[in-house]
C-alpha cells in the first residue's frame, strides 16, 4: 500500500493520503536547492544524498543538522525542497527544522520508518523506509533504508530532470536491486570481522578515514563505535587528514579506511601511505581482489564491486559489524547503550 513514489497512508488517521514523489516532482524539478535534515545517524544518511543528488541530477544540496538548523535563523523560501529524514520520526530537533521550513513556504518531503510519526504527519509528501522497527537504539539498518530511498529519489529525479541517459537509468535501477545479495554475501565476512575486533578491541581512539560517497560512511563508522562501545572515534574526509588529525597519528592509533576501487582510488592509496609512514594500524575496506591495499594493511575487509554511488550500502555494513562485536567483547549493551535514547523527543 505504501508506495516510495506515490505516497503514504496514515493507518491511524482513516487512511489518510499523504503525497509522493509524484505529486510533487514540480516542485523538486524546479526547486533552487535542496536542504537535507536530520540528526545522527540521519544526518549522516543525508550526506550521501547531498552526493547522489549532486552527482545525478545536478541539483544544489545543503545538509544540516536539524538541531543547529532550527535556531540559526537559515535563509529559506519557497522555492526549496526540504528533505527531512528520521529512524522514529519523532526527534525533536528534526520536528522543530520542518515546522521552521513549512512557515517560509518550503516543501517538505520525510523519509521515516515509523509509519504515521509526528514528523511523517508534518510534511507535504514522503517515503517510509520499510525498514522494520530498530531493534536496538543505534540506527543501523534504518541507515542503509535511508540510503537507499535517497537513492531511488535521485535516480527517479534524475531521469524527470533529464540529467540521466534512459540507459544509465536502467542500469542503476538494476544495480540497486542487487545490492541485497552483495550485503547478504558480505555477511560471510563476519568472523574476520570477529578477529580484527579482538585485535582492537582496548583501543581508546579510533580514525576514520573515506573520500568522496564514502566520506559520510566514516563519519558513520565512527559514530557507531561511539555510540555502543564508548571508545572515542572521529571521522574525517581522508584528504583533510593533513590538515589535523596527522598529529594523533603513532603505532597506537587504529585506522579504519574505507577504500573501495571505484572511488578516488589513487588517493586513498597515498592517505594509506602517509598512516603507514607513522607507524598507524591500517585496516581497511577494500573491493574483492584488491592487491595494492592489502599489501600495505594490517587488515583487509573485501566487499563486492559496485558503482561508486552505491558503495556506502556495501561499505557501512562491516563497520556496523566491528562497532558490535567490539561492543559485545567489552561487555556493552548493544541493543542500550548509556544515555542513549530511541527517539530524543526534547
Ligand atoms: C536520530 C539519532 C540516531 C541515533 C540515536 C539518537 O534519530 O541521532 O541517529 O542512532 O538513536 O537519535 P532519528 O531522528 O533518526 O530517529
Amino acid at each position: 500500500i505504501y508506495d516510495t513514489f506515490r505516497g503514504r497512508l496514515l493507518p491511524d488517521q482513516n487512511m489518510i493520503k499523504m503525497g509522493g514523489l509524484f505529486e510533487y516532482k514540480e516542485k523538486f524539478l524546479n526547486a533552487n536547492r535542496i536542504i537535507i535534515v536530520g540528526c545522527g545517524t540521519s544526518w549522516h544518511a543525508g550526506l550521501v544524498g547531498e552526493y547522489l543528488f549532486e552527482d545525478l541530477a545536478r541539483i544544489p544540496v545543503e545538509v544540516e543538522y536539524a538541531s543547529e538548523f532550527r535556531y540559526r535563523n537559515p535563509v529559506i523560501t519557497d522555492q526549496d525542497v526540504v528533505i527531512a529524514i528520521s529512524q522514529s520520526g519523532e526527534t525533536a530537533d528534526t520536528l522543530a527544522a520542518i515546522k521552521l521550513a513549512k512557515e517560509h513556504g518550503a516543501t517538505i518531503f520525510g523519509i521515516c520508518n515509523v509509519v504515521g510519526s509526528s514528523i511523517a504527519r508534518e510534511t507535504h509528501a514522503g517515503a517510509y523506509t520499510h525498514a522494520g522497527p530498530e531493534i536496538g537504539v543505534a540506527s543501523t539498518k534504518a541507515f542503509t533504508a535511508q540510503v537507499t530511498v535517497l537513492s531511488l529519489l535521485a535516480i527517479e529525479i534524475a531521469k524527470m530532470k533529464g540529467t540521466l541517459s534512459e540507459t544509465r537509468y536502467h542500469e542503476l535501477l538494476e544495480e540497486l536491486n542487487g545490492i541485497p545479495k552483495k550485503m547478504e554475501a558480505m555477511l560471510q565476512s563476519d568472523s574476520k570481522v570477529r578477529e580484527i575486533s579482538e585485535r582492537f578491541k582496548d583501543a581508546t581512539n579510533c580514525l576514520y578515514l573515506g573520500r568522496g560517497y564514502n566520506f559520510p560512511v566514516a563519519l558513520e563508522g565512527a559514530l557507531k563505535l561511539k555510540e555502543i562501545s564508548y571508545i572515542h572515534a572521529e571521522g574525517y574526509p581522508a584528504a583533510e587528514m593533513k590538515h589535523g588529525p596527522i598529529a594523533l597519528i603513532d603505532e597506537n592509533m587504529p585506522v579504519f579506511v574505507i577504500a573501495p576501487r571505484n572511488g578516488q582510488y589513487d588517493k586513498i592509496v597515498s592517505n594509506i601511505q602517509e598512516v603507514k609512514a607513522r607507524n598507524g594500524k591500517i585496516v581497511a575496506i577494500v573491493s574483492e581482489g584488491d592487491t595494492e591495499i592489502a599489501k600495505m594493511s594490517d587488515f583487509t575487509l573485501e566487499i563486492p564491486d559496485s558503482s561508486e554511488a552505491f558503495s556506502p550500502l556495501l561499505t557501512t555494513v562491516p563497520l556496523q559489524l566491528l562497532s558490535y562485536h567490539i561492543a559485545v567483547m567489552r561487555g556493552c549493551n548493544v541493543d542500550q547503550p548509556r544515555n542513549l535514547a530511541k527517539s530524543v523527543t526534547v
